[in-house]
């Protein structure tokens, strides 16, 4: 890959620090051309704002997919964050098979639940169809939250290593190829992500801060699909991702009253940093 393309699909929320306006310039910063495919403008994300605007894009989606297959336009990565129905994730397992290439990276992030609960206007339906998309993707990257939606496990928030081997084997007896936990916690002080693949376990432990922030998933998400499709090795781009969260808390947590997503713009440079390490 001399110069990488990626095509991440999510919806824009244009406030809030999410989905694309995350994925576009962290992927970007990263050094690889990131085309997007917006599944949906929203005011703002769904988590804590009232009354927010909501555009759907779904009818879009195949029109634009048909003109980048006849103008045979392809990707060497397609990521998919946060889908607003199960239209949507049918159609972005349509994209992964229309505008692929022999060795595109397909990285599906489970955008759809956080802290035990479903996020806003998902339900049973969207889960089950999230599990397919799972199937046909080289990685997803859910927290336990959406790891426990995913594979029909009680969520727990007090666990060992024994509950996370236990997902891990439902995803593989899924047929879910690679898959990597963050947010994984086996003691007070420390957090971290579980990176396993082609059936080999490995965990990259590191600071838990005092807070956790909104949109984080999604920072992680980026970080990890701009590493992997820079040449990262799998667990390195998962190091790099999870050091790269770290920083956006600290520098969140400075100010109390930025509640809705997390300052990933200062910290751009350690990324760009770590990643030419
Ligand atoms: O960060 C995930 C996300 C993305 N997009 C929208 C959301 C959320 C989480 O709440 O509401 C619209």
């Amino acid at each position: 890959m001399s110069y990488p393309r990626v095509l991440t699909i999510q919806d824009i929320s244009c406030v809030g620090q999410c989905s694309l306006t995350v994925a576009l310039p962290v992927i970007s910063a990263c050094g690889v051309e990131t085309c997007i495919l917006p599944s949906a403008v929203l005011s703002t994300h769904t988590g804590g704002f009232k009354g927010f605007t909501f555009r759907d894009l779904t009818e879009d989606m195949p029109a634009i997919k048909d003109h980048w297959v006849s103008e045979g336009i392809k990707f060497d990565a397609i990521y998919s964050g946060y889908l607003g129905s199960t239209k949507q994730i049918d159609y972005v397992a349509d994209i992964f098979g229309a505008v692929d290439k022999e060795n595109t990276i397909k990285i599906v992030d489970p955008a759809m639940a956080d802290h035990g609960k479903l996020y806003y206007g998902f339900n049973g339906e969207f889960v089950n169809a999230m599990k397919e998309l799972c199937k046909v993707a080289d990685y997803v990257i859910p927290n336990i939250t959406e790891a426990a939606f995913l594979t029909d496990s009680e969520y727990k928030t007090d666990y060992d290593r024994e509950y996370i081997d236990m997902l891990l084997a439902k995803f593989s007896a899924m047929g879910c190829k690679n898959i990597i936990i963050s947010g994984v916690s086996y003691d007070a002080d420390t957090t971290g992500v579980v990176v396993y693949k082609d059936g080999e376990y490995s965990y990259y432990k590191h600071q838990k801060l005092s807070r956790s922030c909104h949109g984080t998933g999604d920072i992680f998400a980026s970080a990890f699909v701009g590493s992997v499709v820079k040449g990262k090795p799998v667990f390195e781009a998962a190091k790099i991702a999870a050091d790269y969260v770290v920083e956006c808390i600290k520098e969140t947590i400075k100010d109390e009253s930025h509640w809705y997503g997390a300052k990933f713009e200062p910290v751009l440079g350690k990324l760009i940093e770590s990643l030419n390490r």
